[in-house]
C-alpha cells in the first residue's frame, strides 16, 4: 500500500492512477480524494509518528492485544499454517504474530514492491528459519498465491483497522477477495477499531501536536510535488469529524479563503469553507463487526478486546 519516494526529495514519475484520482476527486462534489494516496515517503513517516501519539490509541492497543491473545490464538489456529499478511507488514505487530503461531511460511502481500522487499528482508533476518515469500499484487482482487504453499492452510492477517478505510460495501468485497485468495480451510485474524465516545475518537484524528493535520495536508504537498500543482497549502486547515450516522471519522481539508490553483495544467477554484474529503475511518461495534465478516464470507470464531473495549482483534474461519 505504501509508495516510497526518493529520499532526496527528487521528483518521481507520478503514478497515473494518482493523477486520475486527484483530478476526478477535485472535480467531483463533494470533492474527495482516496486515502491510499496519503502514503508517499513523507506521509508514511508522518503515519509512523501518528502511531506513537498519546491520543492515537489503536496501534498500542492492538499490539498489546496481540501479545495477550497469543496462547489462545495458537490453540485455535494450530501450528504450521502459512501466514499471509495483507499489506507489507509492521515491524512491531508482525513479529508478535509470527512468534506466536510458528508458521511454515510468511507471505506479505503489497502493491508496492519496494516497501514489500524491505519489510520482507527485515523479517527474514529476525526469523532465520522461516521461508519469507513477498508477493507483489493488489489484494483487493483474488490472487493466485505461490504454488509452494498451495496445499498449506493459510492464516490471513489484516491488522490496524485498515478495513475501516473502506465503505462497507467495498470492505465486504475485500473480505470476499481475501477468502478467495486464501482458499479452503483458511482463517483470518483482523483488527477493527470500535465505536466509542467522540471525545476519544476525535482527538485521535486531531492531535494536540498537529501531526495528523500535517499528515492530511501532506496530500496537498504531494499533489504539488508530483502533479505540478500550485495549491496554496497554507489556505487549508485539517478537520476531523465524527459522522455518527455512518459510524466513521472523516478527515477533510477546509479552505479558509477563496483559492484558485492549477494541478497538471487544469484550473480549479475552491470557495472559502469548502472541503476536500480525504479519509474515512469506519468504526464497528461488536455485532457490526460480526455482520461485516459474515457478509464477507467469514465465520467469527473468537474475539479479543482491551479492558476498555476500544479495539477488537477477531479470528474468523472461511
Ligand atoms: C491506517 C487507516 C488504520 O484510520 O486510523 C490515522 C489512518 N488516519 N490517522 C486510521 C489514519 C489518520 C489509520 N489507518
Amino acid at each position: 500500500m505504501l509508495k516510497p519516494e526518493a529520499e532526496d526529495g527528487q521528483m518521481t514519475l507520478a503514478d497515473p492512477q494518482f493523477r486520475a484520482d486527484v483530478l476526478a476527486g477535485l472535480e467531483r462534489r463533494p470533492r474527495a480524494i482516496p486515502a491510499r494516496w496519503f502514503y508517499d515517503h513523507r506521509g508514511s513517516q508522518l503515519f509512523e509518528q501518528i502511531t506513537d501519539l498519546p491520543e492515537y490509541y489503536p496501534t498500542r492497543t492492538e499490539t498489546a492485544l496481540l501479545h495477550e491473545l497469543c496462547p489462545e490464538l495458537c490453540a485455535l489456529v494450530g501450528e504450521g499454517r502459512a501466514v499471509v499478511e495483507f499489506g507489507s507488514g509492521s515491524s512491531t505487530k508482525t513479529p508478535v504474530l509470527l512468534r506466536c503461531v510458528a508458521p511454515s511460511a510468511y507471505v506479505p502481500i503489497d502493491i508496492s514492491g519496494e516497501f514489500l522487499r524491505q519489510s520482507a528482508s527485515d523479517l527474514s533476518q529476525a526469523f532465520p528459519g522461516l521461508p519469507v515469500m513477498p508477493f507483489e499484487g493488489d489484494f483487493t482482487r483474488p490472487l493466485n498465491l505461490p504454488a509452494a504453499i498451495a496445499e498449506t492452510p493459510k492464516l490471513g492477517f489484516f491488522p490496524g483497522s485498515t478495513i475501516g478505510n473502506l465503505i462497507p460495501h467495498a470492505a465486504i468485497d475485500l473480505l470476499r477477495a481475501m477468502r478467495a485468495s486464501l482458499g479452503l480451510g483458511a482463517m483470518l485474524l483482523i483488527g477493527m477499531d470500535r465505536i466509542k465516545d467522540p471525545a476519544v475518537l476525535v482527538p485521535a484524528y486531531d492531535d494536540a501536536q498537529g501531526v495528523t493535520a500535517a499528515f492530511n495536508r501532506n496530500l496537498l504537498e504531494r499533489i504539488n510535488r508530483e502533479l505540478d500543482g500550485t495549491i496554496p497549502v497554507d489556505a487549508f486547515v485539517h478537520k476531523a469529524v465524527w459522522n455518527d450516522d455512518r459510524a466513521r471519522i472523516e478527515m477533510h481539508l477546509a479552505a479558509t479563503r477563496d483559492v484558485a490553483f492549477t494541478v497538471d495544467g487544469r484550473d480549479f477554484a475552491i470557495a472559502a469553507g469548502e472541503t476536500i474529503h480525504t479519509e474515512n475511518s469506519h468504526k464497528y461495534g461488536a455485532r457490526d463487526a460480526r455482520i461485516l465478516l459474515r457478509a464477507g464470507g467469514w465465520t467469527p470464531v473468537k474475539e479479543w478486546t482491551d479492558a476498555e473495549g476500544r479495539f477488537a482483534v477477531i479470528l474468523a474461519e472461511a
